[in-house]
């Protein structure tokens, strides 16, 4: 029997996540709570970080590290209303030190809380509908689903969907009401944890919901991916593709980027169980002594995707249906209006690594502000950081267009393409686990890489690039056409070759190297791409066709596409 994991015992001895995160919150002496409530904070939303810039600084005047705490919601399908709109925005202003940031799971992250704010923030989230459990931790994360509703009905259904599971599968311990929402206290044994149990899954989980032909949220980078099939405008169920990550880290071997594997289709009112059963495998099967190889796409393939089908099938007691027609058609986002079916419409506007802040003459923060004081729609949180203000009455969109235009929020209409579907991850100063910069480099970055494709006319030419500042790939780089991943300061993996769609990982081109390699290697390929692509051939298909690629190591697992 191999030995459990530290964060194993600490779970199971947690009472249901309670731990002493009480006692470490009421502790004024420090900015921190105790090394084992951080691991059982996540599951309440929220990381210890510090800013790992004044480390030095406040070590040599002898300070502790400046604690302060990342806060996550979780919002299914990135839906916001205005009014809670409002909210997280006077959070941000109140609490947080770098404003609000829409994340690749299409909810927000607030910077910099401190201790002694924390229970005050997470309790205006919870009294805004909204919530942070689960958001992090060993359990089902917020559930993505397509954000743009321009196939209105289907899209509603899905939507539905996404909150019905990420509701039905959240872990049921009142540890939550009990620590932030001054709840009753626990008397006694802990509630029953019907799904997670005592010890919760061995690893995070993450389910996404894409409607086709929008593959926005990358549904093969899930570990559950639902792909909804609509016939006649309706919701006839889903496709299931499990075992998707992207997760890795640097020289071992026995991590990988995957994409998920299509295995059958499912009707709506079997989705509930299927969901919930795959979870319950995972959290018997998942690996519980190296939480590097915990994730569900490692069960797969160790113990086989048939076997795992099999042993779902089994406890559902009924077989999959065969996998339905389906077929994607782009994985980033569509900037500016569109209409939808049912006549409303929706503005999608680019936000550079989803950061809302006011900085000169891009007043983001402000310019949502005041966007939610009058929008009588909703606002949809995006997978690639963007925000769309949906379900716009005709007759609003003017009032609209001057208020994205006065706080300079107008840019996808001048961007070049790369610009707007580029991601980054937040890396320094906050992130824990970052190797080189992400965020802060991705602006410099572009202007150099605009240069040289503007210099080859490629200005136009919507490749998808990603950036991460280390190889766990939370801009989920492995499915960029150029992707960079950070390995130490100043220093990349440079990636080439993924797809548009999302369904072909990319390979590794150069190693560990510095800006100046990364635009010398990229220089000529652009010049080669201007010069003998095919009408419509995008990046990273080209290079694999020219065969740039060739002797890169190999994608694994390209998912099983049925056309339509
Ligand atoms: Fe992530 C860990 C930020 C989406 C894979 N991720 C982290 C932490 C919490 C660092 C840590 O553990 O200390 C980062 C906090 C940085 C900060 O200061 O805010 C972090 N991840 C993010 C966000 C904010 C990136 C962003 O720029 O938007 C995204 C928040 C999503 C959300 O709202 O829930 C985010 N992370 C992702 C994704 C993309 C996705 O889910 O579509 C992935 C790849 C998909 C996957 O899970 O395989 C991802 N994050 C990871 C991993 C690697 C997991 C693995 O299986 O190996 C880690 C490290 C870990 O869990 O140990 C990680
Ligand atoms: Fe941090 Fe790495 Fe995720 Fe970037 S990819 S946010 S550096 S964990």
């Amino acid at each position: 029997m191999p030995t459990l994991s530290e964060l194993e015992h600490i779970k199971a001895a947690s009472r249901q996540l309670r731990g002493s995160i009480a006692e470490g919150l009421a502790d004024a002496v420090t900015g921190a709570i105790g090394a084992a409530d951080t691991k059982l904070l996540k599951f309440h939303g929220s990381y210890q970080q510090d800013d790992r810039e004044l480390r030095e600084e406040r070590r040599r005047q002898k300070l502790e590290p400046l604690y302060a705490f990342m806060l996550r919601a979780r919002l299914p399908g990135g839906v916001v209303t205005p009014a809670q709109w409002r909210v997280f925005d006077r959070l941000a202003s109140e609490y947080a030190s770098s404003g609000l940031r829409i994340t690749t799971r299409q909810t927000f992250q607030w910077h910099g809380i401190l201790k002694r704010d924390l229970k005050a923030t997470i309790a205006a989230i919870h009294h805004a509908m909204a919530s942070t459990i689960a958001a992090c931790g060993d359990v089902l994360r917020n559930v993505v689903s397509t954000p743009l509703p321009v196939q209105s009905a289907a899209h509603a259904e899905a939507y539905a969907w996404a909150a019905k599971l990420s509701e039905e599968l959240a872990p049921r311990t009142t540890a939550y009401h009990e620590l932030w929402l001054d709840g009753e206290k626990l008397a006694g044994e802990p509630e029953p944890e019907p799904l997670y149990g005592k010890a919760y899954l061995p690893r995070k989980f993450k389910i996404g919901l894409a409607i086709p032909p929008l593959n926005d949220i990358d549904v093969f980078a899930q570990d559950l991916g639902l792909i909804a099939i609509a016939e006649d405008g309706r919701l006839a169920g889903f496709n299931l593709a499990i075992g998707g990550g992207m997760g890795a880290t640097h020289g071992d071997p026995a991590t990988y980027p995957r994409l998920a594997e299509v295995i059958g289709f499912v009707t709506p009112d079997q989705l509930r169980d299927a969901a919930g059963q795959i979870i319950a495998i995972q959290r018997d099967w998942g690996d519980r002594s190296e939480r590097k190889h915990a994730r569900l796409k490692y069960t797969l393939d160790d113990r086989g995707t048939d076997v795992f089908k099999a042993e779902l099938e089994r406890r559902l007691g009924f077989a999959l249906q065969p996998v339905r027609p389906y077929r994607f058609d782009h994985n980033g986002d569509r900037y500016g209006w569109l209409q939808g079916e049912d006549g409303r419409w929706h503005l999608t506007l680019h936000i550079e690594s989803g950061r809302l802040q006011d900085r000169g003459e891009q007043r983001l923060l402000s310019g949502m502000r005041e966007l939610a004081g009058v929008h009588t729609g909703d606002f949809r949180l995006t997978c690639n950081q963007n925000v769309i203000i949906a379900n716009v009455e005709a007759g609003d969109r003017a009032r609209i267009d001057a208020i994205v235009a006065a706080h300079g929020m107008d840019g996808y209409r001048r961007q070049s393409a790369i610009r707007r579907h580029a991601i980054a991850c937040v890396a320094l100063p906050t992130c824990g686990l970052a190797m080189a910069e992400s965020e802060r480099y991705l602006p410099t970055l572009l202007e150099k890489l605009e240069a040289r494709l503007d210099r080859h006319g490629l200005c136009d030419a919507p490749i998808l690039l990603r950036l991460s500042g280390c190889p766990n790939g939370c801009s989920r780089p492995y499915l960029g056409e150029i992707a960079l991943v950070g390995r130490a300061p100043g220093r990349y993996d440079l990636r080439l070759g993924a797809d548009a769609v999302g369904q072909r990982l990319n390979r590794l081109y150069r190693e560990n190297v510095d800006e100046a390699a990364i635009l010398d290697a990229l220089e000529p390929l652009f010049a080669r791409y201007a010069a003998e692509r095919t009408a419509g051939e995008g990046f990273g298909d080209f290079l694999l066709r020219c065969g740039v690629l060739a002797g890169g190591s190999p994608a694994r697992h390209i998912p099983t596409e049925v056309s339509a």
